[in-house]
């Protein structure tokens, strides 16, 4: 890892950093990503799992999938890029930390306060009257879950794609992307959006955006620096960084 003079100055001085972290940054975990040549995208068709439609035609199948989802994701544990942010967090007056992740790993790390722009599995909701369930239990016997007040479907708490995010979660996303001096965009491919439009808020409005990614993506070319390698490996670095700094 290369970082670059500008960057350790900054870093070292900032009490305002915002963070949005995408996929990647649970591959160490043991978690798939959605691109690349072995996402999930390769092998099966978002249009068919991750989309309202798609799961009215046939919520066995949606919930099946995000069953073994949930599944995989509870026998998996946090990895060093998510203790680095959660230490971060205690050392730096502004924080904000976002998510496009759905997995609940920055919360099992101790992060707090953490903007889930697509959800979260751990959760689920009634389509009809809109309240929330925990622990929904899918089964052979009950392959989809009803609503113990309505008898509406309840469906998992993730954003599918057309689906708006939830109230409130962006404006505060891209309100604390307006304000930092320093945004790092780690883990993602930076194609879905209003996701990926956080690091170009940011740095129009004068912040120092750093990409964390073990590829040049998307919006390589609209950041100020790209730091390429695992998550997991520079995360823990710069927080150290910080740490030494704060004593
Ligand atoms: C590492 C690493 C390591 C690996 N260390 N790095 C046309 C029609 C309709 C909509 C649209 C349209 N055109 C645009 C839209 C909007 C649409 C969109 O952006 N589409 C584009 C893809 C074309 N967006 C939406 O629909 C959003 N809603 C919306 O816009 O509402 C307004 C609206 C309403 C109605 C109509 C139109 C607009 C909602 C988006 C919801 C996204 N949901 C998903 C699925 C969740 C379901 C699930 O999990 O099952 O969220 S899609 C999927 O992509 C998931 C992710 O959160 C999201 C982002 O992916 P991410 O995190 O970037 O992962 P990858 O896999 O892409 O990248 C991983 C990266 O990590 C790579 O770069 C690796 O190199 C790197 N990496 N290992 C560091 N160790
Ligand atoms: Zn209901």
């Amino acid at each position: 890892m290369n970082i670059s003079d500008k960057l350790r100055l900054l870093f070292h001085n900032t009490e305002s950093i915002c963070v949005l972290t995408g996929a990647g940054i649970s591959a160490e975990s043991g978690v798939e990503t959605f691109r690349g040549s072995n996402g999930l995208w390769s092998k099966l068709k978002p249009e068919e799992l991750a989309d309202f439609n798609a799961f009215m035609r046939n919520p066995e199948l949606v919930w099946e999938w995000y069953n073994y989802r949930k599944k995989i994701i509870h026998n998996v544990k946090p990895n060093p890029a998510h203790f680095a942010l959660a230490h971060l967090q205690e050392l730096v007056k502004d924080f904000t930390l976002i998510t496009q992740n759905i997995d609940n790993l920055h919360i099992r790390a101790g992060s707090k306060n953490v903007l889930e722009l697509h959800g979260n599995i751990e959760r689920s909701y009634c389509i009809d009257c809109g309240k929330f369930v925990a622990d929904v239990e899918v089964s052979l016997e009950n392959k989809v879950p009803h609503c113990q007040f309505c008898n509406g479907i309840i469906r998992p708490d993730i954003v599918w794609f057309g689906e708006m995010l939830p109230e409130g979660v962006f404006e505060a996303a891209t309100e604390a992307a307006n304000q930092c001096e320093l945004f790092l965009t780690i883990g993602t491919s930076a194609v879905v959006y209003p996701a990926a439009s956080l690091p170009l808020i940011a740095r129009e409005n004068g912040a120092y955006v750093v990409e964390i990614n073990m590829e040049r993506t998307e919006i390589s070319h609209s950041v100020n620096e790209t730091l390429l390698g695992k998550a997991g490996e520079i995360l823990p670095q710069l927080v150290k960084m910080k740490e030494e700094i704060k004593g």
